[in-house]
């Protein structure tokens, strides 16, 4: 357990190039499916992505002029979420003032990098603008949803997941709603947060986010399950729970925080480790980290884990040592075990989509043609190539000598588990890197393939990736196939 000597790299530029290049290529290869089977990989998000998996952390911008702490997240993890710099405060610091900074430094460190980005939190009682925090009732109401509008918005493409309410319920027995301002707008004030996210981003997945919801028998997670499960049957967007899991003596991890990530998965919604610490050292602390992971990796729907923070000094509870690298950058007992758990799930097998065949299973038996397909699907667009899916260019930055374009993948009739989007680049034209999606070439006609989190669509949905080229971008007809 060495300090990695990277972390004294000389930071000229070509060699900063350099290992930005290597780093992303590592990343691509570790998010490949193709890792070999039970391959031991020996970082966290390279474990993590062998079961589809992603392994984030918190970032804060302003560590990232710390070499140590830099080194650590680029090399370890394949997903990042702003510890404060995407919250109400930092983004909306005067009414319809928006300032994205910060939240930009991260977004772009972590998109050239080839991670995911998790978004957080569009609506929350706390870290509220002074503002915001003196408006009730329908002007509040108003602000709220076009705040979500205009950050959703900014961001849009570029998010994996949205913590689009954070910390609705109180704490306690009653498994009531917290009072806030924006309760008092009325019970509602969620589901018009999670339709206005939809609006305003429709490729992100919308999680609601909070704490003390890891014990199924407390009243506050029952809660969050009755929310969800509601907006499940009425039709309300909503695509993943996020368990924050902060864990210390105050609220410890249960032992049935396995029925507690299933019950929540068997909903139909993604489960998320949001922000993962666990107080304490030594082995008790590694066994704790391990026994997380092995639920997570139990339960097919929990997709990915974000620790919050990087080294233990990082964390909000520094004094609890709750994290996984000690303050010099040094890997715990508890990485160990992380890492090792990670290792141990059953990897996704080299050719995963083809072989699950969800056509032959699925289709039949759920009869989709009866239902929303057939009215909606075809007329819309023939799917190219006998696929299922149809992608289109969203957008393209173009500056000189370089461009960043932004794509959609729909599914058609059928929900997808996997999807390539082909397309020839213009003359000249090279894709530098790729996020929400593995490319394959770099000139000439390119592959686009889903990342190990997106591949599913639901039938008529649609999720979006982009990449970073040089040269001019522009003209380009892309085709999607999936199976
Ligand atoms: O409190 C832990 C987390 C609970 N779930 C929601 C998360 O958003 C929350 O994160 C923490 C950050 O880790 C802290 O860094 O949220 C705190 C605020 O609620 C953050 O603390 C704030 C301090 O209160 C401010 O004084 C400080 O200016 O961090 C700010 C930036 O360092």
């Amino acid at each position: 357990m060495t300090h990695q000597s990277v972390g004294r790299r000389t930071r000229t530029g070509r060699a900063l190039l350099a290992s930005a290049a290597a780093v992303a290529v590592a990343a691509s290869a570790a998010l490949l499916y193709a890792t070999s089977a039970s391959a031991a990989e020996s970082t966290l998000g390279a474990a993590a992505a062998q079961s589809g998996r992603y392994f984030g952390a918190a970032v804060a911008a302003n560590k990232l002029s710390d070499s140590t702490y830099v080194n650590i997240l680029n090399r370890e993890f394949n997903s990042v979420t702003a510890e404060n710099e995407m919250k109400l405060d930092a983004t909306e610091p005067q009414q319809n003032q928006f300032n994205f900074t910060n939240g930009d430094r991260i977004v772009n460190h972590a998109i050239s990098r080839g991670m995911a980005v998790r978004g957080h939190t569009l609506a929350w009682h706390s870290q509220q603008p002074g503002w915001m925090q003196s408006m009730e009732g329908t002007a509040l109401r108003q602000a709220m949803l076009n705040h979500v509008t205009q950050v959703a918005s900014y961001y849009r493409g570029k998010i994996h997941s949205w913590d689009v309410v954070n910390e609705a319920f109180a704490d306690g027995s009653t498994g009531a709603r917290r009072d806030s301002n924006l309760q008092r707008t009325g019970n509602d004030w969620i589901e018009a947060a999670f339709r206005a996210a939809r609006a305003a981003d429709p490729g992100a997945k919308l999680c609601y986010n909070d704490y003390n919801i890891d014990n199924w028998s407390w009243a506050k997670t029952q809660a969050a399950y009755n929310l969800v499960r509601d907006f499940k049957q009425r039709g309300v967007p909503i695509d993943c729970i996020g368990l924050q899991s902060h864990f210390n003596s105050g609220s410890p991890y249960p032992s049935n925080y396995r029925t507690t990530l299933s019950s929540f998965a068997a909903l139909g919604v993604d489960v998320q480790i949001t922000e993962l610490d666990i107080e304490g050292s030594g082995s008790t602390q590694a066994n704790t980290y391990r026994n997380v992971v092995n639920d997570c990796l139990a339960v097919a729907r929990c997709t990915g884990i974000t620790v919050w923070g990087v080294r233990d000094c990082d964390s909000w509870r520094s004094g609890g040592t709750p994290l996984l690298f000690e303050c010099n950058g040094n890997k715990k007992q508890a990485y160990d075990a992380t890492l090792a758990a990670l290792n141990s799930a059953t990897p996704v097998p080299t050719t995963a989509p083809p072989t699950t065949a969800p056509p032959t299973t699925a289709p039949p038996t759920t009869a989709p043609p009866t239902t929303a397909p057939p009215t909606t699907a075809p007329p819309t667009s023939p799917p190219p190539g006998g696929g299922s899916c149809t992608a289109s260019v969203i957008s393209i930055d173009q500056w000189p000598g370089g461009f960043v374009a932004n794509l959609r993948v729909t599914a058609g009739s059928a929900a997808t588990s996997s999807w390539t989007v082909t397309m020839a680049l213009p003359s000249g034209a090279a894709v530098t890197n790729a996020w929400n999606s593995q490319a394959s070439g770099s000139t000439g006609t390119v592959r686009f393939t889903n990342a190990p989190w997106n591949g599913q669509i639901g039938a008529g949905q649609s999720t979006q990736f982009g990449f970073q080229g040089t040269g001019t971008g522009g003209g380009m007809t892309p085709t999607c196939s999936s199976s």
